[in-house]
Order: structure tokens, then C-alpha cells, then sequence
């Protein structure tokens, strides 16, 4: 955590005077399906304020023919359609001749789940691509041959990579220093400790006889930070006792 915190740091100063932006490079077979949570919110002011480029890319037009042929079925036999290897490699070949990469990163169910130390780190990176995973996957050799870094987004499967893409991007955009206003806010979340965030509460402070706990209008700011640190310890234990271990 402190190596994190200092590494932020340093990446705060290091961006501030030599203006580097992060860029994120998404190889998609659906650019429409990802692209509306980076035009919101957060991750648009981020955009907007050239902190992060994201830019996507259409597998399609890497395509091995005039048809846009870019998958085919496996060989052994079995369901689904798998991605192949050549409109891949032109993309990230092409994408590579530009600028180094620090990871190349694909989005799949069999992987180990994402967790805020990844988006921690990968924060910290300049250039990454994230390829997103679809049908029954991609070639052994795509993963072999080009992928650093294999993710998914938990025990589930959804249709596609993409929104698995959308998530990781988000987890590590808005940790960039500068996106968030107060920069406090983002390292002092859920997870960064290994705890769960404490609850928290607005006006009224007595809505229909459910009240406030006490100590939060109390003023008294050192109480206050030992009750949080107290509720978001026994909020752990009751809801997420595997981050205790
Ligand atoms: Cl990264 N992809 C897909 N298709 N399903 C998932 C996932 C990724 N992570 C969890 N489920």
C-alpha cells in the first residue's frame, strides 16, 4: 500500500512536469458496445482533461479477407468460433511499431479475477492494450505469443470482453493522478486497505425515527476516525471475512 501511495505520488509529479498522458488501446470485434462508459461521468472529465487517450480499434479491419473474416471453428472439432491469430497479430503489430507497450492485456473468464492491487499497478503504466475476449476465445497462440497479462472480472461469464474491458479501464483510470479532484478519495476506498469503505450518512440526520449514529454530528474528527475505522472493521468481518485472512 505504501509503495502504491508512493509510487502515485511520484507518477503525479512525473505527469505534471513532463505532461505524459496514459493511453489505452482497446482491440475489439465491438467498439459500439464499449464505448459509452467513457463518455461519462469520471472517466469523460478524465478524457476531456488529457490525463488518459482511449482509443479502440475494430479487429474487423485487421479482417484475413474482403468478407471481414476473422474467426473459424476449432480445430478438433466443438461449438463456438475462435479468434484467429493473423488479424490480431496486424493489429498489435501495427499499434507496436507507434509506441512500447507495457502490457498486453486479454480480457477472459479464465484468469485471475482483477483486484485493486492490479488496477494499482497497471495505473501506473504509460502505454497498455487491453484485447477483448469474445465467442469461444482466441487461439492458444494469440495468448502466447502476445499477452502479458490475462484478467477477468470474477466468477461469472458474461457474453463478452468487452464490458470486462469497460471495468478494467475504469479501475484504472480514475486512480491516474488528476482525475479525481481530491486524490485522497481514491486511495482511501474500499480495498485499498483490504477493509470495506465505513458507512456513510447525509441529511436528514433523523429520518422517520432512523437516525444518525451520534458520533458523525458529534465534531469531534478524532472520534469520528476511530468509528470508521471501527465500522469498516466490523463491516469486513461480517460481509468480507476472506480479507481478513
Ligand atoms: Cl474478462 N470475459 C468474459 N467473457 N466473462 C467474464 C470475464 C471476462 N470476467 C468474468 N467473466
Amino acid at each position: 500500500m505504501l509503495n502504491f501511495l508512493q509510487a502515485n505520488l511520484k507518477k503525479q509529479y512525473l505527469c505534471h512536469y513532463l505532461k505524459n498522458t496514459m493511453r489505452i488501446d482497446i482491440i475489439t470485434v465491438s467498439p459500439e458496445l464499449i464505448k459509452s462508459p467513457f463518455e461519462h461521468s469520471i472517466i469523460k472529465r478524465a478524457i476531456d482533461k488529457k490525463l488518459v487517450e482511449v482509443h479502440f480499434h475494430n479487429l474487423r479491419d485487421y479482417a484475413i479477407n474482403a468478407y471481414g473474416k476473422i474467426d473459424d471453428t476449432p480445430f478438433g472439432g466443438g461449438a463456438g468460433m475462435v479468434l484467429m491469430i493473423e488479424p490480431i497479430e496486424k493489429c498489435i503489430s501495427k499499434l507496436q511499431k507507434e509506441r512500447d507497450y507495457d502490457e498486453i492485456i486479454y480480457t477472459t473468464p479464465d484468469a485471475k479475477a482483477l483486484n485493486q492491487q492490479t488496477a494499482n499497478s497497471l495505473s501506473l503504466a504509460e502505454n497498455i492494450i487491453i484485447l477483448t475476449g469474445h465467442y469461444k476465445g482466441v487461439d492458444q497462440r494469440v495468448r502466447d505469443l502476445f499477452i502479458t497479462k490475462e484478467i477477468s472480472i470474477g466468477d461469472y461469464v458474461l457474453s463478452g470482453g468487452e464490458l470486462a474491458a469497460a471495468v478494467i479501464s475504469d479501475a484504472i483510470i480514475r486512480l491516474i493522478p488528476g482525475v479525481i479532484g481530491d486524490e485522497m478519495s481514491a486511495l482511501t476506498d474500499s480495498f485499498q486497505d483490504n477493509l470495506l469503505a465505513p458507512e456513510v450518512y447525509t441529511r436528514p440526520a433523523n429520518y422517520k425515527g432512523n437516525k444518525v449514529p451520534d458520533v458523525l454530528l458529534s465534531g469531534n474528527f478524532k472520534k469520528i476516525d476511530i468509528w470508521r475505522e471501527n465500522n469498516a472493521i466490523a463491516r469486513t468481518k461480517r460481509i468480507r471475512p476472506d480479507l481478513l485472512d
